[in-house]
């Protein structure tokens, strides 16, 4: 089959993982590629065998006159939408598209599109679970880890897909079965001039949606509901507030699904996920699954069965009687909110990183009831403990080292250790995963040598 891309000339910003991706896709596809990075070859990875493949090489900045000769411009999410070379490609009339939507045209399938500030992960997981458990050939990524491109010419039926208000931004077409929007609150707001724009990004999961498609919605959050209501696609809320007439719902301890006349129970108790958070996050993965035909047993056993993502609250351990948590992954405020209420007092809590200039003042209350010690590290720190002193005893670190053993002479029996720093890892770190696993490791070293103190 001759490929659409044949011979055109593709600019790609960002050499990532979506954008060796993206690289890979165009050239198998007979495209000329150049990839270009801002950063330089010393400190990239994985691009000796792009080069190998024909893909050209733009480091340490985007080279202009290789844009300005370019058919089409795709772009990583990470990199912002107004960096000038941009700016001066758009005005050019060069198309700038993302990577979902290269990937999308290319699928065929049922495609479940997964947003929200927080639970994208988490329920992407659930989804993929469900399907595997019915037997479905089903794809798992997006945001999650693994560039959607890579699902193009496999040989799925399913696609679950994390998809962050990055991704969103460079869509054109891109159009799911189902396009869910967990919830909204702060995040990224040193990319977006304000939460209308951060909103507006999140929104655009709906923009091609038709009658025939499903918005799965939070009923509970009205910025959700708010971001859907132009949307003509048939809309299926969940609930933890209400019983809601048609749909998902929390009720005591059951989740209600009411769909087409007939009412299924599922008992909440049963699932490994603990709080209020992660009920709404089962119920959200439900949904797709149980509109689709799959039978509810083996929807449920999934859910059941799923005992959650590392780096999400994870339970790393006890030390002196308190209990350790990574949540490395809660890097916006709302995050820190939903773990917290989730630990009985007294609690440590490192938390900072690279500021995202997000709101703190949902957290001063769960600070002042819960948080003993406050332990910053990272380049939020400051502004952290100008909002906190006088709530809990502010402590700074300049390394995990330094924080967990800080967190260990401050921790009390019956109370708990978490890491969940309410920002993103990269002033200190390559990513939240590898912040997490430093925690734990520092964490385990110190056990250990307490451990042997203890029995020496
Ligand atoms: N870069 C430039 N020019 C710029 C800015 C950046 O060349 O002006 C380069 C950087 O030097 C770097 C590259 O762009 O080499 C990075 O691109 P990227 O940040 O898009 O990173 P990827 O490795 O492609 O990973 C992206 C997502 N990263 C972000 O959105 C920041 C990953 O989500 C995702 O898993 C992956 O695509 C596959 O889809 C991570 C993330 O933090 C987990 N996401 C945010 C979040 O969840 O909050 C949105
Ligand atoms: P995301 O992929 O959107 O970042 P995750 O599933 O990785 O979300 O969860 C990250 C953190 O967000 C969790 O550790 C938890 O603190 C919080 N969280 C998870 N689900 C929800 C939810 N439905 N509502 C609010 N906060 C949540």
């Amino acid at each position: 089959m001759k490929s659409h891309y044949l011979d055109m000339k593709i600019a790609i910003i960002g050499a990532g993982a979506t954008g060796r991706s993206l690289a890979r896709f165009f050239r198998t596809r007979g495209a000329r590629v150049v990839l270009s990075d801002n950063r330089a070859a010393d400190q990239l990875q994985g691009l000796a065998q792009l080069q190998e493949s024909g893909v050209q090489l733009d480091l340490g900045g985007h080279t202009p006159e290789l844009f300005r000769a370019a058919d089409l411009v795709v772009v990583s999410p990470g990199v912002p939408p107004d960096i000038p070379i941009l700016v001066s490609c758009r005005a050019q009339g060069v198309p700038v598209l993302g990577e979902v939507e290269i990937a999308w045209r290319e699928l065929s399938g049922i495609v479940i599109g997964i947003t929200g500030t927080n639970g994208k992960s988490t329920v992407t997981t659930l989804v993929g679970e469900m399907l595997k458990g019915w037997g479905q050939k089903v794809f798992v990524g997006g945001n999650l880890g693994t560039p959607l491109v890579d699902a193009v010419g496999c040989d799925y039926d399913w696609f679950a897909v994390e998809l962050s208000s990055f991704q969103l931004e460079t869509i054109d077409a891109f159009r799911p079965r189902y396009a869910m929007l967990l919830n909204v609150t702060e995040d990224h707001l040193d990319r977006y001039p304000d939460m209308a724009s951060y909103l507006a990004a999140k929104a655009r999961i709906f923009e091609n949606l038709q009658d025939d498609d499903v918005a799965i919605l939070n009923h509970d959050d009205p910025l959700v509901m708010q971001a859907a209501a132009p949307s003509c696609a048939r809309k299926v809320c969940f609930s933890s507030q209400t019983v809601l007439d048609v749909g998902m719902s929390l009720s005591g301890d059951k989740l209600i699904w009411r769909w087409q006349e007939s009412e299924t129970l599922f008992p909440v108790a049963e699932l490994q996920l603990r709080g209020r958070h992660n009920q709404e996050n089962v119920m959200a993965a439900l949904i797709p699954l149980l509109m689709e035909g799959c039978p509810a047993e083996i929807a449920w056993n999934a859910a059941r069965n799923f005992s959650g993502l590392p780096h999400r609250m994870e339970y790393i351990g006890e030390l002196n009687g308190a209990s350790w948590y990574n949540d490395s992954k809660g890097t916006n405020i709302g995050s820190v909110v939903k773990s917290l209420s989730g630990l009985a007092k007294p609690v440590v809590l490192i938390a900072g990183g690279k500021d995202k200039q997000g709101d703190l003042t949902s957290l001063v209350e769960p600070v002042r009831e819960k948080v003993a010690h406050l332990v910053l590290i990272g380049a939020a720190a400051e502004r952290m403990a100008r909002t906190f002193t006088g709530l809990s005893e502010i402590h700074r670190a300049s390394s995990m080292r330094e924080a967990v053993g800080l967190a260990a002479r401050m921790s009390m029996p019956g109370g708990s250790v978490l890491l969940s720093p309410g920002c993103s890892s990269y002033d200190m770190y390559r990513n939240y995963e590898e912040r997490g696993d430093d925690f734990t490791a520092e964490f385990r070293t110190l056990k250990s040598s307490a451990e042997g103190c203890d029995g020496s």
